[in-house]
């Protein structure tokens, strides 16, 4: 349970090679963590002693919009900038985007084979906010690796992706023309969480009116105090227009950051979050992994049928009785 104890003999030897910088390490440390084999809160204690340091992207937005052939296209970008490259893609289990894994994974081959490029794609499992329930821990560790710049996908629509906030410094939101868009956007939230919007698919009819929309939807907000104006951007994915001045919004915004203080604010935030996901889930673990609890509840349910419990009562002598064990 503590973070200091020793490792794991095995543990040892990949944080050495995870140190020295080699790939195939950091691809066992994230089976580590996405498995949460013994001693991998030892293993992420070691390695995150330095702070986050990488430019943290997250591109987010309806299913088909673009995102993955987005992400491609900075990718390259970044490459002919000497930048490493992390890419997450979190693939939704929703049956609408079935596809997208496989869609995904053709348009990200030729990249996969670059060395400066290190991909993995990891399933939302059902989870809540868009992120699977490592890819934070995940994200930290490619970060941890020495990646200059994260890149990661997560897809929804309402208020599934709101979770990309919690492990990115700069969320850019990704449109399409299809009608609707701009009216979809507002409705579900996304005003509020993104930093950049983008008008993707530019090449296709009603391009100009999502961009029209947004921007006039835009202007209407602006009475907030925040001095970062959120730019519109149009791309074509499939040929890379625009995705320059998109790189260039997404390092203008992190100067923002950096010079108004916000990202230590955005910082601190995602480490308050996650010093409260990391000490929950030690509770559920201390509160279910012995057998005290499971004893409890069980002589419980007969009482609850009897009516002479109600679950409130059986929850109270279980917390009592976790809080009398742990008391010494
Ligand atoms: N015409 C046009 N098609 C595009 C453009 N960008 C992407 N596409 C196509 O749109 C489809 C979806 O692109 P993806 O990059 O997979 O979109 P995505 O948002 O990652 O999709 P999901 O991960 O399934 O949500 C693919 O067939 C792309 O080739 C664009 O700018 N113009
Ligand atoms: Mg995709």
């Amino acid at each position: 349970m503590d973070p200091t104890d020793p490792l794991p003999k095995a543990l040892g030897s990949l944080l050495e090679s995870f140190q020295a910088g080699k790939k195939t390490a950091l691809a066992r440390a994230i089976s580590l963590i996405e498995d949460e084999r013994p001693g991998f809160q030892g293993f992420l204690h070691r390695v995150l002693t330095l702070g986050p340091r990488a430019r943290r992207v997250g591109l987010t937005g309806p299913p088909g919009g673009g995102k993955s052939s987005l992400i491609a296209a900075l990718a390259y970008l970044c490459r002919a900038r000497e930048e490493e490259v992390g890419v997450v893609a979190v693939d939704p289990t929703s049956p609408y985007s079935g596809g997208a894994l496989l869609g995904d994974r053709i348009r990200m081959n030729d990249l996969a084979t670059d060395r400066g490029i290190f991909i993995r794609s990891m399933a939302t499992r059902g989870s809540l906010g868009g992120l699977a329930a490592t890819s934070k821990e995940v994200i930290d560790l490619m970060d941890a690796f020495g990646l200059a710049r994260l890149l990661i996908e997560t897809v929804g629509v309402g208020q599934t992706e709101l979770g990309i906030t919690g492990a990115v410094d700069t969320v850019v939101v990704v449109l399409v023309p299809e009608s609707g868009d701009g009216i979809q956007a507002m409705k579900a939230g996304l005003m509020e969480i993104a930093d950049i919007f983008v008008v993707n698919k530019a090449d296709r009819p009603g391009a100009d009116r999502v961009f029209g929309d947004l921007r006039a939807a835009l202007h209407l907000r602006a009475g907030n105090t925040s001095r970062w104006a959120v730019p519109v951007l149009k791309t074509v994915a499939s040929t890379a227009e625009g995705v320059p001045e998109l790189l260039d919004a997404v390092d203008q915004h992190r100067e923002y950051l950096d010079e108004s203080g916000e990202l230590r604010i955005r910082q601190r935030g995602r480490a308050a979050v996650r010093v409260r996901e990391v000490t929950e889930r030690s509770l559920r673990g201390i509160l279910w992994g012995g057998e005290a609890s499971d004893v409890i509840l069980e002589a419980g349910l007969d009482e609850i049928q009897q009516g002479l419990a109600t679950p409130y009562s059986v929850s109270a002598s279980i917390l009592k009785a976790l809080f009398a064990e742990n008391a010494t």
